[in-house]
C-alpha cells in the first residue's frame, strides 16, 4: 500500500502524505478527466472573452489605464468595435456567467487531485520539482483570477483594488500555465475518459479505483510510474455516488450560469440574478441599476445646480450650460450600459452627439475624447478616454435625458457619456470637462 516508500525507500510521515490517508472511493482518473474536460471547454471561452474585455477597455480609463503608461505587455489585437451595440454586454456577460459557473467545477477538480498535492517525498527530482512548480503557478493563478473577479463583482470595483491590471496580468500567467498543462495532460485525460463503469452507484464496490481499467489497459501501465494514483489504495465505503457528485457540481454550476445570464440580459431576467450586489435606485424612467451612486462619488448639490457648465476643450474652449446642451440637435438611441461585472441594462438615451461636440470645439476630423467627472471619490472611475471610432459613431452621446425624462442624479445628471458597445466604466457620469484631441 505504501506506494512512496516502495518507490523511494524514504519514510513517509503520517497524515496526508500517506496515500492511504485519502479514502474517498469517488476519486479516480475518470472523475478527474470528466471535470478536466469541462474546464478544457469552458476556460478558453472565459480567457478569450477576458482578453476581449481588455481590448474594449482601450484606450484606457485615465488613471485606471492598462497599457502605454503602466506596462508594455498589453495584448490589444484590434480597435474595439461599436457594432453591434450589445457586443460588450454579450462578451462580458459570457465572461462573468461562464467564469462563475466554472468555479464549482474547478473546486471539484482540485478536490479530485488533492492526494497529489501531498506526494512524498515532496520533491523527487529536478523534473518533478519543475512539474510541481508549474502546478503551483497554474492553481495559484486560477484562484487569483477567480477571487479577484468575484471580489470585483461583490464590491463594484472599489478604489483599493487595482482590478483591471491585477486581473489582466494574472490572466496572462494563467493562460500560459493552462495551455502547458492542457497540452501535457490531454493524453491522460483521453485515457481517463475511456475508463468503463465509473458512473456506477458504488454500491458496496469500494475498490472501484483498483478494478476499473481502460480497455486493454493493465494495472501496471500507469503513464508515469512514480506518480501517486488518484484512486485511493484503501477506500472507505461510499456514501455518495460519482453520479450524485457530478449532479451536485453540475447543478451548482448551472445555477450560477443562470444567475449570470439573468444579470447580463437584464429586464425581467434580472430576477434570476440573486447574487446581484449593485443597487437599483430610483423609480419610473430612472429606475434601473447603478454601480456608484452620486453619494458614493461625493457629488454636492451645488456641483449640479444652475451654475454647472460643461467645458469642451479642443482647438477652442467652449462652456455650455445644460440649457445650451438641450438647444443643440438631440438624438435618441437604445443603448446598454454594460458593466465589467457582467450585468447590463438597456435604456433609451437622449443627448448630443460626441462628434457634434468635437466639431463645436473646432475638431472636425477624427478625434478622441477624454471626459472628466465632478466626482470626488478616489478617482478610478471619474475619467475615461474614448477612441476616435467611438467618438465618430453617430450613437455616441453626451446624454442629458433617459427614457424621455431628465437623467436622475444617480444616473449622471446633468450629463453623462453613453455609446455603443462601450464598457460601462467608459460611460463617465456627472461630466465636467471633455477634451477632444485630433486622432
Ligand atoms: N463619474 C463616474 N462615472 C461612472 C462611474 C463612477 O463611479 N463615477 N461608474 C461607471 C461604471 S463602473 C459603470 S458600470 C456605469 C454604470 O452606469 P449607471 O450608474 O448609469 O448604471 O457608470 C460608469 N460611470
Ligand atoms: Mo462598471
Amino acid at each position: 500500500m505504501d506506494f512512496e516508500r516502495r518507490v523511494e525507500g524514504v519514510r513517509t510521515p503520517r497524515g496526508p502524505f500517506r496515500a492511504d490517508f485519502w479514502r474517498s472511493p469517488l476519486r479516480g482518473r475518470w472523475l478527474t478527466s470528466v471535470l478536466g474536460l469541462a474546464l478544457l471547454i469552458g476556460l478558453p471561452i472565459v480567457a478569450i472573452t477576458g482578453l476581449l474585455s481588455n481590448t474594449a477597455y482601450q484606450p484606457g480609463l485615465g488613471q485606471n489605464l492598462i497599457g502605454t503608461q503602466v506596462n508594455r505587455i498589453n495584448f490589444v489585437p484590434f480597435a474595439w468595435l461599436t457594432r453591434p451595440s450589445w457586443l460588450y454586454a454579450f462578451t462580458q456577460g459570457v465572461h462573468v456567467s461562464i467564469g462563475l459557473a466554472l468555479f464549482p467545477i474547478v473546486l471539484a477538480k482540485l478536490w479530485s487531485v488533492i492526494p497529489r498535492l501531498f506526494e512524498w517525498p515532496i520533491v523527487r527530482s529536478p523534473a518533478h520539482a519543475l512539474e510541481r512548480l508549474s502546478l503551483i503557478v497554474l492553481v495559484g493563478s486560477a484562484m487569483f483570477e477567480f477571487l479577484t473577479g468575484i471580489l470585483d463583482i461583490q464590491f463594484a470595483a472599489p478604489a483599493w483594488f487595482y482590478f483591471p491590471s491585477a486581473h489582466y496580468y494574472g490572466a496572462l500567467v494563467f493562460i500560459v500555465a493552462f495551455v502547458l498543462h492542457a497540452a501535457l495532460k490531454l493524453p491522460t485525460m483521453r485515457r481517463g475518459l475511456r475508463l468503463r463503469g465509473e458512473l456506477k452507484a458504488l454500491d458496496g464496490d469500494h475498490r472501484a479505483g483498483a478494478t476499473v481499467r481502460a480497455p486493454g489497459e493493465s494495472l501496471g501501465t500507469s503513464p508515469s510510474p512514480v506518480q501517486r494514483p488518484l484512486e485511493s489504495p484503501n477506500p472507505a465505503p461510499a456514501t455518495f455516488s460519482r453520479r450524485a457528485l457530478l449532479g451536485t457540481v453540475g447543478a451548482g454550476s448551472l445555477l450560477l450560469l443562470l444567475q449570470g445570464a439573468g444579470e447580463s440580459l437584464g429586464g425581467s431576467f434580472r430576477r434570476l440574478g440573486f447574487l446581484a450586489p449593485h443597487v437599483n435606485v430610483g423609480s419610473g424612467p430612472n429606475g434601473f441599476p447603478v454601480n456608484h451612486t452620486a453619494a458614493v462619488a461625493l457629488i454636492q448639490p451645488t456641483d449640479v445646480d444652475d451654475s454647472w457648465r460643461l467645458t469642451v476643450n479642443g482647438e477652442r474652449t467652449v462652456r455650455l450650460s445644460r440649457r445650451e446642451l438641450l438647444d443643440m440637435p438631440q438624438h435618441t438611441y437604445d443603448l446598454p450600459v454594460a458593466c465589467v461585472e457582467g450585468w447590463s441594462t438597456t435604456q433609451r438615451w437622449t443627448g448630443v452627439r460626441l462628434r457634434d461636440l468635437a466639431a463645436l470645439a473646432g475638431i472636425g476630423e477624427a478625434a478622441t475624447v477624454h471626459s472628466v467627472s465632478l466626482g470626488r471619490d478616489a478617482g478610478l472611475f471619474n475619467q475615461a478616454t474614448l477612441g476616435h471610432e467611438q467618438v465618430a459613431d453617430e450613437r455616441s452621446l453626451l446624454a442629458v435625458r433617459v427614457n424621455g425624462v431628465d437623467l436622475s442624479l444617480d444616473h449622471g445628471y446633468p450629463a453623462r457619456v453613453i455609446g455603443p458597445a462601450l464598457p460601462g466604466v467608459h460611460c463617465t457620469k456627472w461630466v465636467r470637462t471633455m477634451t477632444f484631441t485630433r486622432a
